[in-house]
């Protein structure tokens, strides 16, 4: 028996479509995860190793079998090889991602774009001082020039430090280098993992651990890092906006075009194309009501944080809105696109097109996108879609009736901002607000959806229990938009949800008591606001000692553990749902879950119960008070409010 729909998905919308792809016969992430399981135990475990082709190995937990892979690696080499190649591929992800935002960048200031421009001097301008570049009397584009080929270095760089490396506080910095993981480069440690994991070269798990610390923090410090910092010179620098959130979003009457996967030069193009006349006019000729842009995954957050776009999605959405049978385009470029979503295109008149030259799928037409033509392109995608919207069946088309309101765009420079008018150093009223115990703490929840806990669930619940806890929320990616879609992120939500510290806080400041901060690269957002509260003062001189914690309640994906490896590597205890495939270590269980705290500050720790992984939060937090000596809490923990949300499988 296939599992309901409120055991799939906490979220109604999502709840709605379910039952109505059922019906329609359309095979789901849901229905393919029940037809795989038992999934295999060695795989969970991470013991099972195919590094050369003796193997493939395995190795017998139980140990009557086999206890050394035929080269003699054992478990703990195994499981460390295996964790530290994931770790690489995420961290991959974003730093090309990164270095294509830089390189968009460079082309840009040299006049080879089509459609960009710098639109955030100020930043641009900061960075330039910051990376010691003398800026009197330079036109901005051969600042831009400068900035970039500097930043693309720390791509290639083969000796020294990563620039933004000076960024950490100096007690931080000393304890990478004492342990040997400064990152160095942001491609070369990517490949050194790839080197030191093939066959007969580092086995020693430990070793391998420090290994793959560099290449996440070359992640988290370097290449998402970047990608923020560039997005915002390129596209603009995020302020505070009202948007919404759900399939709801998706209008039958207009031309649906839907841009998912995770590169802004592409939906940044896509949002420009869509405002011009001459394609506002045929979509009208079309007969359509104009064209309803949303989107889907990461590049949603980057144009709602920039543009108010409204989000259709996370995740686990994406085949709930094309089974709308309303979705005139899904355009994608990288990262999180199920394959899968190509049964559509057979389905419906939805034209599903791929975008990068990094990514093609079978089934899905590929119109590659390049930054040269971005507008020529993007008003080419936009034509395929009116041609879709022309031949669309409006009987075929079925939209819940389910959004929600929110506000994105806080970024370091705007979360405290808001109030206008005088100067004020930024980080004071969160700094204060901790010491004076009106809030608890903050806590970053980031990271996907994973069919294993029921969709939005997970992210939902644990935000509740934390705010209602006076722990001020920060989130990026489907862990945003699925806090967006349960109402977490109106500025009513502190009222309802939030513990009474907390709300007279968010009532001064005028913001949320969850603040969505972007994309995942955006991450980077939620370390350096950490950063600037230590700057700020009175909450120790190092990340480790904040009264702050992370958290991926329903991560999936190997960028998730670079994250939430390079986050706990920055002094910041983080709790993931989905134990990483270590299990089968003790060594690397071990390691990540305590001793990485000796050596780094922060460690994992590995909770599927949202509730009792916001508990393991809020008492890191007030262990980091305790040994502060802040003062008591200023008031009681609210009564948790009553949750419809079904419990996880
Ligand atoms: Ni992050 Fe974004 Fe979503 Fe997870 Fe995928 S879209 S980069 S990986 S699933 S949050
Ligand atoms: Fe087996 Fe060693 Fe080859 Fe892995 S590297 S497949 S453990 S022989």
């Amino acid at each position: 028996m296939a599992s309901s729909s409120e055991q799939r998905s906490s979220d109604p919308a999502s709840q709605e479509m379910i039952e109505h792809a059922a019906a329609c016969g359309f095979e789901l992430a849901w229905d393919r995860y029940e037809a795989m399981l038992p999934q295999c135990d060695f795989g969970k475990l991470g013991i099972c190793c195919r590094n050369c082709s003796m193997g493939p190995c395995r190795i017998d937990p139980f140990g009557e079998g086999a206890q050394r892979g035929i080269c003699g690696a054992t478990a703990d080499t195994i499981v460390a090889r295996n964790l530290a190649r994931a770790t690489a591929a995420g961290a991959a992800a974003h730093s090309d991602h990164g270095r294509d935002i830089t390189h968009a960048l460079l082309l840009t200031a040299r006049g080879k774009t089509e459609g960009y421009k710098i639109n955030n001097e100020k930043k641009l301008r900061k960075l330039a001082s910051e990376f010691g570049i003398e800026t009197a009397d330079k036109d901005l584009k051969v600042i831009a020039t400068e900035v970039a080929e500097l930043a693309l270095a720390d791509f290639g760089r083969q000796e020294g430090e990563l620039r933004l490396v000076s960024r950490a506080p100096e007690p931080l910095q000393k304890k990478w280098r004492q342990l040997g993981v400064t990152p160095t480069g942001i491609d070369a440690d990517i490949v050194r993992v790839m080197h030191a994991t093939h066959i007969g070269v580092d086995t020693d798990p430990l070793h391998l651990m420090k290994t793959l610390i560099r290449t996440a923090l070359s992640d988290g410090w370097g290449g998402s890092m970047y990608a923020t910092d560039f997005s915002d010179v390129l596209f603009g620098g995020p302020e505070p906006i009202r948007s919404h959130a759900n399939l709801g979003v998706l209008r039958p009457e207009a031309v649906n075009v839907v841009v998912h996967g995770h590169e802004p030069t592409l939906s940044e193009a896509i949002v420009a194309a869509a405002q011009m006349p001459d394609i506002r006019k045929e979509a009208q000729d079309a007969g359509a009501d104009g064209i309803q842009l949303s989107g889907m995954c990461c590049t949603a957050t980057e144009i709602l944080m920039r543009h108010g776009i409204p989000v259709a999605g996370n995740f686990l959405q994406q085949e709930l809105a094309l089974a709308t049978g309303a979705v005139d385009a899904m355009v994608v470029d990288v990262q999180c696109i199920m394959p899968a979503i190509a049964d559509y295109g057979k389905r419906f008149s939805t034209r599903l097109i791929s975008t990068s030259k990094k990514a093609a799928f079978p089934g899905i037409k590929h119109m590659v996108f390049d930054e040269e033509h971005a507008l020529t392109s993007a008003k080419e995608l936009l034509r395929e879609a009116i041609e879709a919207f022309k031949e669309r069946d409006p009987k075929e088309a079925v939209v819940p009736d389910v959004v929600e309101e929110l506000i994105a765009g806080y970024t370091v420079e705007s979360i405290f901002t808001t109030l206008g008018g005088t100067y004020r150093p930024l980080f004071r009223p969160l700094n204060h607000g901790i010491m004076d115990g009106r809030i608890r703490g903050v806590a970053g929840v980031v990271g996907c959806n994973n069919v294993k806990i029921t969709h939005d669930w997970g992210h939902v619940e644990m935000v509740k229990e934390l705010i209602r806890n006076d722990v001020l929320v920060l989130q990026t990616g489907c862990a945003a938009t699925a806090c967006a879609k349960a109402g977490l992120m109106r500025p009513e939500a502190a009222e309802q949800y939030a513990g009474k510290g907390l709300q007279e806080i968010c009532d001064a400041v005028g913001i949320s008591p969850v603040l969505h901060v972007g994309s995942c690269v955006d991450n980077s957002r939620i370390l350096l606001a950490c950063v600037e509260m230590v700057k700020e003062g009175g909450l120790g001189d190092d990340i480790s000692e904040l009264p702050v914690a992370g958290a991926a309640p329903e991560w999936m994906s190997e960028k998730a553990i670079s994250i939430a490896t390079y986050v706990a590597a920055s002094g910041i205890f983080t709790v993931c749902a989905e134990p990483f495939p270590v299990m089968g270590s003790k060594i690397v269980r071990e390691y990540l879950t305590g001793g990485m705290e000796d050596d780094l500050g922060g460690m994992l720790a590995f909770e599927r119960d949202p509730i009792a992984a916001a508990h393991l939060m809020i008492d890191h937090i007030n262990k980091k008070r305790a040994a502060l000596h802040l003062s008591e809490m200023m008031y009681e923990a609210r009564e948790p409010v009553e949750s419809e949300a079904v419990p996880a499988k």
